[in-house]
């Protein structure tokens, strides 16, 4: 019985190690022999974006005037200007910017990186408001400016006499004539001149410039 709850306590140890084969990534470091410094991930290209995680950094010092210095939260490693070699370390990378450079050339032989999730964009802006009215009597009134782009539109339409139309580079929206009341249209305002007018009565209308 003992036997069989130490095999047991062994079985649930080995499970709690991880799985074999999970070797951490290698980001390839490389300083020298010309004043050149570079961080490239395992398929070879520079490094401009990484997961969290423990990373191994394998360094190659070319030249003993320059090093390679790797820093960002919660790393700090380098190797020394004098020295040459190749240097491995294991480091675990957490949110925010790492750079490395040479600490002999710092403001020519330099590079940075990203970790974690990149800040999400911003949601996407609201849309434009214009507002226009027809009547009473024989009235418009539109903004004769606005800026292109997705454009909600809002239409009082007070008179049974005239309509509000709104035509223009992809618009061609309006009111029925004998219809009062309120419209509303989200439109996509291009660069140009649109034109609003009643359709029963020539004389009103006026100009909208989009830029
Ligand atoms: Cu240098």
């Amino acid at each position: 019985m003992i036997v069989r709850i130490g095999i047991f306590l062994l079985a649930a140890a080995a499970a709690l190690v991880p799985a074999a084969g999970a070797d951490p990534p290698t980001l390839q470091g490389n300083v020298g022999p010309a004043f050149v410094i570079t961080l490239n991930d395992p398929s070879g290209n520079p490094v401009t974006h990484l997961d969290p995680g423990t990373y191994a950094v394998h360094v190659s010092d070319q030249s003993d005037i320059h090093n390679f210095h790797l820093a960002g939260p919660g790393v700090n490693q380098a190797t020394t200007v004098e020295g040459t070699g190749t240097s491995d370390w294991l480091v675990t990378l957490s949110v925010g910017t790492y750079t490395f450079v040479c600490d002999a050339h710092p403001t020519t032989m330099k590079g940075s990186f990203t970790v974690g999730t990149p800040t999400p964009p911003p949601p996407p802006a609201a849309p434009q408001a214009l507002k226009g009215r027809v009547g009473p009597g024989l009235k418009i009134a539109f903004p004769h400016s606005a800026t292109a782009g997705r454009t909600k539109i809002t239409i009082r339409d007070l008179t049974a006499k005239d309509n509000f139309h709104l035509v223009g580079p992809g618009v061609n929206k309006r009111t029925g004539i004998a219809f009062k009341g309120t419209a509303t249209w989200t439109v996509t305002l291009r660069a140009g001149k649109y034109a609003f007018r009643s359709d029963a009565h020539k004389a009103l209308r006026g100009t909208l410039t989009v830029s």
